[in-house]
């Protein structure tokens, strides 16, 4: 770098969809452009280290495909074919639209879409306002968390859990269904020093051997959708073995006599069918676990996007509430933090114009419900007019085929708000440039951690592009609404939601960096009670009793178990799809995001379909063979990648690759589905049966 160039060091906070939201510290030359992005030292959770695909923001921010004006769509949908347009044109145009939408159909037929591509509390959910106010469809953001959080409320009755620093103090940290090298690689930090500075093992529960499996101590690598089984024989053996905490079960849980009963048949043997791992693996598993009293079960994701997911997350939970690894330091289980923040959104959100009496439609369902499904539509109106913000949906919403057949017809008109023409984009009929993390004002807070974090603007955007905040209070004003939050700006906001939380203001906020929200220990072990009313852990569920969110229980959930078990839900293989599908994610991509920064695609390569050599063989398929891959929702072509790294019967297919990657532009959600999720709602992106074949 030259020498000359004024740099200076920009405090700010990964606004990704990560767990980690990583404390940043960030090059700023010559005040316009970034240079290396690393963690910040001091913030005790980053401990210093992010991921590689951060830390060379540079390529990403200073992408020359960034967007930089407003685009009107001039050919068909999804052409290509541009024309530049001024903001006034463009908001003009999008708030006209919506209102012809809303006197035709009613304000239901409008559709404010958007997820987590920003974290960042004003930029994301800003949006949320308009349709308050406006009375537009809700937006029932299922995709990532559902059947996780779910089946975790279910158990402990609350989103919360151990302090995910104490996985350093731990004698054993079990990362069950979460690559965490590639997805949130500061849970690595502390799981390895557990294991350099107390000799801690590191188990990690995985259908495949990833890069986290390949670092733990005891990798058990079992058939996808099975964790359920899994967690009943590690209990059974629990309570076969005097493991139980048996004064713990009494005082801290709902049912043990009648979990006890329940799981006698659940023995090794019962699992190791339905899993496909050894009973010496599961016996050896549940030995440690009974035998280590500080366990920290670090529970992922990953294994709850199967349609039995929330069965067996709940089943997972359930472990250290029969060890009684809770009252440890260093012991119980973390998810999620979303539930300690207690932040008041009111202004930010307009929760103060909430109408209960509208319709939340499904974003997992998104394919459904552009193709006029009633049930998907929940009876009312179809949607006709829609602005997203980041998200992607035509790349991240399974059954893709309906997804992208929905967002090419010609009655539904689409604003899309983004950084780069993306899947989604190349659809709209106006696309607005969006300014990306360093160059406005948010807020955020870990999932992963326990930290408020200020990420303020640090360089000025290209031209043209603007804030969320700006494009939703420049259409507010066009649709005639108020609301003191349109003339607010995005400090002004975080600062009003900082001091109605009661976390202080954003100059104490900016001075400190990050504010620590950790509840206090008896708290956050749940030693004064848990969730419930009752204060207990519930080992028996009424599933439909779990719903947050009042959306009403979907798909066979009557069919759901009362007690942990494995619950068949899954589209298991057959005679047509003799192959089970998952769709991790890739390490170099963040979901969609990155698939477009050189040096990510450079290190992931391209679509690939991982597949053990003895099924590649008996199909008579060599390495690095094109190959297609389909089930009864459509047909992705992949290049073949021998692994044995798996169970036969298993493939799996990494990262969200642009459609547009694939020869056919049919990117990898072609084959996963939209079918409502028990109990209410999500996306089961890695429970999949496909048939493998020759390219032709
Ligand atoms: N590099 C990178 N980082 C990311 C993301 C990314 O796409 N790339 N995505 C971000 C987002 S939005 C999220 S929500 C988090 C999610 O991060 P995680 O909690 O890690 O969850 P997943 O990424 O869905 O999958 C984790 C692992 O679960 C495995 N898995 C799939 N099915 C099963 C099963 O039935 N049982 C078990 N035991 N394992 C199973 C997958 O193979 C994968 O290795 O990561 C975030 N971080
Ligand atoms: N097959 C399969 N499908 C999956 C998954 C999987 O594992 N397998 N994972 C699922 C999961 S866990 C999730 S969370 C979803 C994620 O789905 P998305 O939320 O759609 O994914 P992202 O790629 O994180 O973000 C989408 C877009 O947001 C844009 N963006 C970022 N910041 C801003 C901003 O400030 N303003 C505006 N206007 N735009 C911005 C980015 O440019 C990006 O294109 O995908 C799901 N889909
Ligand atoms: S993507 Fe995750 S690991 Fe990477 S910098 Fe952001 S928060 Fe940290
Ligand atoms: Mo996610």
């Amino acid at each position: 770098m030259n020498q000359h160039v004024p740099l200076r060091i920009g405090h700010s906070a990964c606004p990704h969809d990560c767990p980690s939201t990583c404390a940043l510290d960030v090059e700023i030359i010559d005040g316009r452009r970034i240079g290396r992005v690393r963690g910040a030292k001091d913030n005790d959770y980053t401990a210093g280290v992010i991921c590689a695909k951060v830390a060379r923001y540079a390529e990403r921010i200073h992408n020359p495909n960034r967007l930089t004006q407003p685009l009107r769509r001039k050919g068909e949908k999804g052409s290509g074919d541009w024309q530049a347009v001024g903001w006034e044109d463009a908001l003009d145009e999008i708030a006209e639209a919506f209102v012809k939408a809303e006197a035709r159909l009613g304000s239901e037929t409008v559709w404010p879409y958007y997820y987590a591509g920003t974290m960042g509390l004003v930029q994301r959910d800003g949006i949320n306002r308009l349709r308050h106010q406006k009375r537009y469809s809700g937006f029932y953001g299922t995709i990532c968390t559902n059947m996780a959080w779910t089946g975790y409320i279910a158990g402990a009755g609350a989103i919360a859990g151990s302090d995910p620093r104490e996985m350093a103090k731990s004698d054993c940290v079990v990362l069950w269904g979460t690559n965490a090298v590639a997805t949130q690689v500061n849970v690595m930090t502390h799981a390895i020093r557990a294991r350099k500075e107390r000799g801690a093992k590191i188990v990690a529960i995985d259908i495949y051997q990833n890069e986290t499996m390949k670092q733990a101590d005891l990798a058990l690598c079992l058939k996808p959708g099975t964790d359920g089984a899994l967690a009943c024989a590690v209990m059974h053996v629990l309570f076969r073995d005097g493991f139980a905490d048996r004064a713990y079960l009494a005082r801290y849980t709902d049912a043990p006599e009648a979990l006890e009963a329940h799981l006698a048949s659940r023995t090794p043997d019962w699992a190791a069918a339905i899993t496909g791992l050894s009973v010496e693996e599961i016996e050896t598993f549940a030995q440690l676990v009974g035998t280590t009293k500080r366990t920290f079960f670090r529970i992922g994701y990953g294994f709850s996007r199967q349609r039995n997911g929330a069965v067996a997350m709940h089943a997972v939970l359930s472990i250290p509430a029969v060890t009684g690894a809770w009252q440890y330091e260093g012991g119980g289980a973390f998810h999620s933090n979303s539930g300690i923040f207690h932040l008041d959104k009111t202004a930010i959100e307009g929760l103060d114009l909430v109408d209960p009496a509208i319709r939340q439609l499904d974003q997992s369902r998104t394919g459904p419900i552009l193709a006029g499904d009633p049930d998907a539509l929940k009876g009312g109106p179809p949607v006709t007019a829609m602005i997203v913000q980041n998200t992607n949906p035509v790349s991240v919403c399974p059954d893709q085929t309906l997804v992208k057949r929905g967002f090419a017809r010609d009655d539904l008109f689409v604003a899309v708000h983004e950084q780069i023409m993306t899947d989604t984009a190349r659809m709209a009929d106006i696309v607005l440039p969006a300014t990306m993390f360093l160059e406005h004002d948010d807020i955020y807070k870990g999932g992963g951690h326990q930290y408020l974090l200020f990420g303020g603007k640090q360089v000025e955007p290209p031209s043209e592009c603007r804030t969320n905040h700006q494009v939703i209070a420049g259409l507010a004003r066009r649709l005639g609404l108020e609301h003191p939050a349109y003339a607010m700006t995005e400090r002004e906001l975080i600062d009003q939601m900082l001091v109605a939380s009661g976390w202080g203001t954003l100059e104490r906020l900016e001075a400190l960096r990050w504010i620590d929200c950790q509840t206090p220990f008896e708290e956050a072990h749940f030693l004064n009670g848990f969730g419930h009313s009752d204060g207990r852990y519930h080992f028996r569920v009424d599933w439909t009793s779990v719903d947050n969110e009042n959306y009403g229980a979907v798909g066979p959930h009557a069919t759901m178990p009362e007690f942990p078990d494995h619950w068949q839900a899954i589209e298991a293989a057959d005679v047509e799809h003799p192959f089970r599908l998952a769709t991790s994610p890739a390490r170099s991509f963040l979901n969609s995001s990155f698939n477009e920064t050189p040096g990510s695609v450079s290190k992931e390569g391209r679509p690939e379909l991982m597949i053990h050599p003895e099924d590649a063989a008996a199909l008579g398929f060599a390495e690095g063979e094109r190959v297609v891959v389909g089930n009864g929702r459509g047909a992705v072509t992949l290049n073949l990648k021998l692994f044995d790294g798996l169970k036969r019967g298993v493939v799996i297919s990494e990262g969200l690759w642009p459609n547009t990657a694939f020869p056919d532009g049919n990117g990898i959600n072609t084959l996963t589905g939209a079918d409502p999720v028990a109990p209410f709602g999500g996306a089961a992106v890695h429970d999949t049966k496909v048939w493998v074949r020759r390219a032709a």
